[in-house]
């Protein structure tokens, strides 16, 4: 307890003599997130995260999360600098949609507007028509397919499906998926929800279409923490990274917040709802990145910048 707290004033001090801005992502741990807080950083989606930054006074940013947040910070920044507490911290969507096979795929269509997700790199993105986030993917798919647009999308298959069966679009999958959503069981939210019968089920697209279809409300972080704040129940099972539950419960002290089960929960699961790449944003790694930023530091190419902001 002690060290953590040394650990802490330490990085309070070095952010403010760095003239630093902290931001996390609300998958990171809770340690991480107060200590956002506390020193006037921001809690946020990937999205929100980037446009916080991006609107700070300070020119650094330290990013708490995955490394493509990282740089999605740095596109909407290119002048700031952006450390983060280890660029080891990737995704699985991430790393499963690699630039030379997703260029293939988009250039075997070539009718077809591609739109991926924020879960991806910035060379993905800047191959991309339109990047979007779980919080404005509906939305966006909606629109292209009012103008009978065709898609290509990538790399979550369960987003992409969830999206297709909300608007009808045409899109064409790329087969990829989140390791922490991918092991959402339905069979074990049966069972959860027979013991809390008044709990709403609240759900990320990320997961199988199984568990979505047992939702009181799906949606983006930032829209499961909205849905917890505005719905009546007491009580949520939540079937995201566990990471969220910091804001869900600061927001709401009243209600109870459950772990959505995953598949072999408690023995063989692999991530067991939360991502072992944001769980390496600890304090020690946070610390790091302000004393020794050589090899923390986030660079996009100039040209995929410019694609990707596009
Ligand atoms: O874009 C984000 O922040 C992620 C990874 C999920 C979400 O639903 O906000």
């Amino acid at each position: 307890f002690d060290r953590e707290q040394a650990l802490i004033s330490d990085i309070k001090l070095l952010l403010k003599q760095k003239q630093a801005t902290l931001v996390a992502h609300y998958y990171t741990d809770p340690i991480i997130q107060a200590l956002a807080e506390d020193t006037g950083g921001c809690v946020a989606d990937s999205l929100e995260m980037a446009r916080f930054g991006r609107d700070a006074k300070e020119q650094t940013l330290v990013v708490a999360g995955v490394k493509f947040m990282g740089e999605t910070a740095k596109i909407l920044s290119p002048e700031k600098r952006v450390f983060m507490p280890t660029l080891e911290a990737t995704c699985s969507l991430d790393l499963g949609c690699p630039e030379k096979e997703f260029t293939e795929f988009c250039d075997a269509h070539p009718e077809r507007t591609v739109v991926v997700y924020a879960n991806t790199s910035a060379a993905v993105k800047a191959r991309a028509d339109w990047v979007v986030t779980s919080s404005i993917a509906l939305e966006i798919v909606e629109h292209l397919d009012s103008l009978g647009k065709k898609i290509i999308w990538g790399p979550d298959r369960h987003l992409g499906a969830y999206i297709q069966k909300q608007t009808g679009a045409d899109m064409l999958m790329w087969n990829g998926e989140c390791i922490v959503h991918d092991e959402f069981s339905s069979q074990a939210l049966k069972k959860a929800k027979h013991l809390h019968p008044d709990a709403a089920i609240l759900v990320h697209p990320e997961s199988p279409a199984s568990v979505v279809d047992m939702a009181d409300a799906v949606g983006s972080t930032s829209q499961l923490i909205k849905a917890a704040q505005t719905m009546d129940n007491k009580k949520f099972i939540v079937a995201t990274d566990k990471g969220i539950f910091y804001k869900m419960q600061q927001l709401e002290p009243n209600k109870e917040f459950i772990e959505a089960p995953t598949a072999g929960q408690g023995a063989s699961c692999k991530s067991c709802a939360h991502c072992p790449w944001m769980a390496m944003n600890g304090l020690v790694a946070l610390k790091e990145a302000l004393t020794h930023p050589a090899g923390r530091e986030i660079f996009v190419d100039a040209d995929l910048r410019d694609k990707a902001m596009i």
